[in-house]
């Protein structure tokens, strides 16, 4: 494979629905569309930095910055035999993960359909549909959180994440307890609470959540495992794995007993896989997270979430969740039993329709070798 052009296409897309996390409420997501090209054969993938630099430091901006002035030049007419190497030709790069996964994804992509093949068996999938499950933002009150929830039962999803901070934490699980028995349940912070909040925390014990994802800092791991030892809820980290070896020190510390993985926060496929591979090593179940993405950056979860060891359902739902209309057609759908069947064709095998990418693209470029 050989990358002969790379085209960014910054686009926003407004949200079916608010969405109200531990940092702040957004309308709307502005997104960086990569495409990798090699004689008129291309391969997509999104960049899943967001405008502002809440969830992780990098931005639409500094991602664009990187992959025009530092990851293309590195890229552009190198030989790769396979994507798994794009990973390691950045390496002169520190951090900057989800720029070097936008690149890298596309190459996966382009090399599948070169091949001929479907991405999830070039990344070594092993079923053709996956568990999916939902991620339900902080509401205006109680109230609406329980509708949220039942609109989402009803479409057929079997597992419910909600988002807590301080003030909304407890009392919401209580009330979904109550309302609605003994559904697969599990709770996000974002980073919200600090150690000294571990008796706090404890009260959740009752409520036999799946787990609890990352309670504390985004850069911590250190407390987490101390905050474990003193929970029974399984603690599983998202914010704080960014490495490999990240991953390997929570485990070795026992920092978590589940594994978020997104493979823009980790630097694309490979290092998904390896990680994946880690995690089953040690006995822990790993599951796919979600950026709100387009069908684009959806397409490619799904296909990575067909590996063995992501044994949790993920919070990969149907495109008509977050944008109506998305970019790709067909949409992808979630069954009555809350599965999602995994595209067919080669490659990502769903399509960008183009007047819907150009009504939503507010910037392009691209470079050529
Ligand atoms: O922490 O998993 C998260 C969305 C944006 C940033 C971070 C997170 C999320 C979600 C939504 O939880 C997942 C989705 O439905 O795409
Ligand atoms: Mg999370």
């Amino acid at each position: 494979m050989r990358i002969e052009r790379i085209e960014l296409r910054l686009l926003r897309l407004p949200l079916v629905r608010f969405f109200e996390t531990s940092f702040g409420r957004i309308y709307d997501r502005a997104f960086i569309l990569v495409t990798v090209e090699q004689q008129g054969c291309t391969g997509l993938a999104e960049c899943v930095a967001d405008e502002n630099p809440h969830y992780s430091p990098e931005t639409t901006r500094t991602a664009w910055h990187i992959i025009l002035d530092f990851i293309a030049p590195l890229v552009l007419g190198r030989e790769f035999a396979h994507p798994r190497d794009v990973f390691g030709a950045l390496r002169a790069i520190r951090g900057h993960n989800m720029a070097k996964a936008a690149v890298e994804m596309a190459a996966w992509d382009l090399f599948a359909k070169q091949q001929g093949d479907p991405l999830w068996r070039v990344l070594g999938g092993t079923r053709t549909a996956i568990e999916s499950g939902v991620s339900i933002g902080i509401q205006d009150s109680l109230e609406q959180l329980v509708e949220r929830v039942q609109v989402e039962r009803a479409a057929g999803y079997k597992r419910i994440k909600i988002k807590i901070k301080p003030g909304w934490d407890v009392e919401a699980v209580e009330l979904i307890r109550t309302r609605f028995g003994d559904l697969p349940l599990m709770v996000d912070a974002n980073g919200a609470y600090r150690l000294s909040d571990a008796e706090h925390l404890q009260a959740l014990d009752r409520y036999d959540l799946m787990m609890i994802e990352q309670p504390l800092d985004y850069d911590d791991i250190h407390d987490h495992a101390r905050l474990q030892a003193r929970l029974q809820t399984p603690v599983c980290l998202d914010e704080s794995l960014h490495t490999v070896r990240s991953v390997a020190e929570a485990i070795e510390l026992g920092a978590c007993r589940v594994i978020n993985i997104k493979p823009g926060r980790v630097g694309g496929h490979a290092q998904s896989i390896e990680i994946h591979d880690l995690a089953a090593r040690n006995a822990i179940p790993v599951w796919h997270g979600g950026m709100l993405e387009s069908g684009i950056g959806r397409a490619h979860n799904i296909h990575l979430s067909t590996l063995p060891n992501f044994s949790l359902p993920g919070d990969v739902a149907a495109s008509r969740r977050y944008y109506a209309p998305d970019v790709i057609d067909p949409e992808i759908e979630v069954a009555d039993d809350g599965t999602i069947p995994v595209p067919s064709g080669p490659g990502i095998g769903v399509h960008v329709v183009p007047d819907r990418l150009e009504r939503a693209t507010v910037d392009v470029v691209e470079r050529r070798v």
